[in-house]
């Protein structure tokens, strides 16, 4: 396990379907990484020390000490970006053309605005944490629909596809697939296409590895 207490590189954020995917990043990468496994919810991120990294309060957060100065960066999607474009390598890199950066892009702002942000959360905010944030049937009803309609432009694409990419295992992997099995453990339909593409990227050993040290329970 490439968890290493004297790492340059730490992460702070576990247990979620959005830590997970920096965490899938290194793992693909072999990068070395120490992990502060704090949760959501649970004061973790409220705390001064934490606040003064990601004034946010939320996980996932990085910080890069690799470099003269400390590089704090937050967001799940510019995390793994961020590895990928500063540690990749052939098992993971960062699009060779104007068009296929452009394309990675399509289908990670795809995953995480319309099946994370717009779906997905919202139904967590208002079913799952509706003591915090108000129940509304109506609103979660209307996001199930809403992401069944995605899993079908989803399943479209895929036919055909080993990965969201053309040229291999990217980013957009990722980030779809944190997203699939997220809508997979809510009950959503993943039709033949899309649990055989899920299958495909949980078998990796990356993931297998990622998603033991983040410990998914939810998110
Ligand atoms: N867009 C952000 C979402 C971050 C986010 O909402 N994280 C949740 C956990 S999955 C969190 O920290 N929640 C704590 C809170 O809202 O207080 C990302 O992808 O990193």
């Amino acid at each position: 396990m490439p968890i290493s207490e004297s790492a340059p590189i730490e992460f702070w954020g576990a247990f979620t379907s959005r830590t997970v995917r920096p965490i899938w990043a290194a793992e693909e990468l072999g990068l070395d990484y120490q992990l502060h496994a704090i949760g959501p919810r649970t004061g973790e991120t409220l705390t001064d020390e934490y606040t003064a990294l990601n004034p946010k309060q939320k996980i996932p957060c990085m910080v890069d000490r690799s470099g003269d100065d400390a590089f704090v960066l937050t967001e799940s999607l510019p995390i793994a970006r961020y590895l990928v474009s500063r540690y990749g390598d052939a098992r993971l890199s960062t699009p060779s053309s104007p068009i296929d950066q452009a394309k990675e892009d399509e289908w990670c702002c795809y995953a995480l605005a319309e099946l994370d942000a717009t779906s997905l959360y919202i139904v967590r905010r208002h079913r799952d944490l509706a003591h915090i944030y108000g129940e509304s049937p109506v609103v979660v009803d209307s996001c199930f629909e809403y992401v069944e309609r995605h899993l079908k432009v989803v399943e479209r694409y895929l036919g055909g596809r080993e990965f969201v990419m053309d040229w291999g295992f990217s980013l957009a992997d990722i980030m779809l697939t944190t997203c699939l099995t997220w809508a997979d453990n809510y009950g959503a339909t993943l039709q033949a296409q899309t649990a055989a593409y899920v299958e495909r990227m949980t078998s990796r050993d990356a993931f297998i590895s990622a998603t033991r040290i983040n410990q998914p329970k939810g998110n």
